[in-house]
């Protein structure tokens, strides 16, 4: 028995779907080579950081090994760390960026 219609003696249960998204983190890994400059920058451009707070966030990683640049669904969160990868690459730096589920 669902919502309406025949009764077929099955319990279906109505259950509104809003259910929220998993959402996942952006991650940015420290390396020897990457100005700092640059990973401010793409703080900056690609996660709308003003300068202090991606400067924070750089010093962070560099310190520590690994931070977060924000969290996002996943369509978003993947599309970030695509864009950030064509980026460093394409300035020849061997920055790298990766998505780890919250
Ligand atoms: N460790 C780099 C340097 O000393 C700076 C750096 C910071 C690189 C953060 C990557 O995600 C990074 N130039």
């Amino acid at each position: 028995n669902g919502n309406s219609g025949t009764n077929t003696g099955v319990a279906v249960k109505a259950k509104p779907k809003t259910k929220k998204p998993s959402m996942y983190r952006v991650l940015m890994l420290n390396d020897d080579y990457t100005p700092m400059e640059f990973v401010v920058h793409i703080l900056e451009r690609f996660f709308q950081k003003n300068k202090e707070e991606a400067t924070r966030i750089m010093l962070h990683v560099h310190q520590r090994g690994v931070g977060v640049c924000g969290v996002f669904t996943y369509e978003v969160a993947e599309t970030k760390v695509t864009e950030v990868m064509d980026f460093a690459r394409r300035h020849q730096h061997p920055l790298q960026c990766t998505l780890e589920k919250e």
